[in-house]
């Protein structure tokens, strides 16, 4: 059985898990990490030597980072469906995950994300939450024209370029940060969160997260 070891609460772990669901896969998550703790031991060095979460075993085979999980597991379990089947769409596909990480993760995530949950208010860079918040709608806005006339990133079906930056929108459309309107993205987002396994595995609160004084 595929094992995922990994808090519920990881931005990483949730892209993960959102394929694992919409792939209907039988699995055994495992807590660790943050308030978990567990990636100190030798044992979790030998899965992931990097100590960070998500790590998976599907059936012996074990590999971490998140995209290339993803990619896997949709490989493995998906081709025609949460992987597209032709290489062109596939390579498409690619590159809007690796859009996700390269453009707006840090200004979604590494910013917005860490400084207003992650870091007490009398410490927080106000400036840079704007100007994060700002390249983000811009650089959606690139997202906006390729959802134009399509149900999600490639078409009418989910693939893994939606698991990989839709994970992150739950995020960025609940915070407290400015947002250009952007209705194609907007109506897209609406569609992930009737899924059932973005509202399993992705649609979790974070409020829980705020460090003291935050
Ligand atoms: N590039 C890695 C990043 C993994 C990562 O930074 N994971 C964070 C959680 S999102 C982590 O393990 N933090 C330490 C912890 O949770 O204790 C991936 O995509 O899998």
């Amino acid at each position: 059985m595929l094992k995922v070891w990994g808090r519920k609460t990881s931005v990483n772990v949730q892209k993960v898990m959102f394929a694992v669901g919409e792939l209907g896969l039988q699995h055994q998550r495992f807590d660790f990490g943050g308030p978990f703790g567990g990636l100190d031991t030798p044992e979790y060095g030998l899965l992931n030597p990097n100590r960070l979460v998500p790590t998976i075993d599907d059936n012996g085979f074990v590999l971490w980072e998140s995209n290339a999980i993803v990619r896997h597991l949709a490989q493995r379990y998906g081709r025609g469906t949460l992987s597209p089947a032709d290489e062109l769409s596939f390579a498409k596909a690619d590159s809007w995950m690796d859009w996700s990480l390269t453009t707006i993760f840090n200004d979604i995530i590494g910013t917005c994300f860490l400084q207003l949950i992650r870091t007490p208010a009398k410490e927080r860079d106000v400036r840079a939450i704007e100007a994060a918040a700002k390249r983000a709608s811009e650089k959606l806005g690139i997202l906006n024209q390729q959802l134009h006339g399509r149900a999600y990133i490639m078409g009418e079906h989910v693939t893994t370029a939606d698991v990989a930056i839709g994970t992150l929108m739950y995020r960025y459309y609940n915070l407290p940060i400015a947002r250009t309107p952007l209705p194609n993205v907007e109506a897209w987002y609406g569609r992930l969160t009737k899924r059932p396994a973005y509202q399993a595995h992705v649609m979790i609160d974070f409020q829980s997260m705020k460090v003291p004084g935050a």
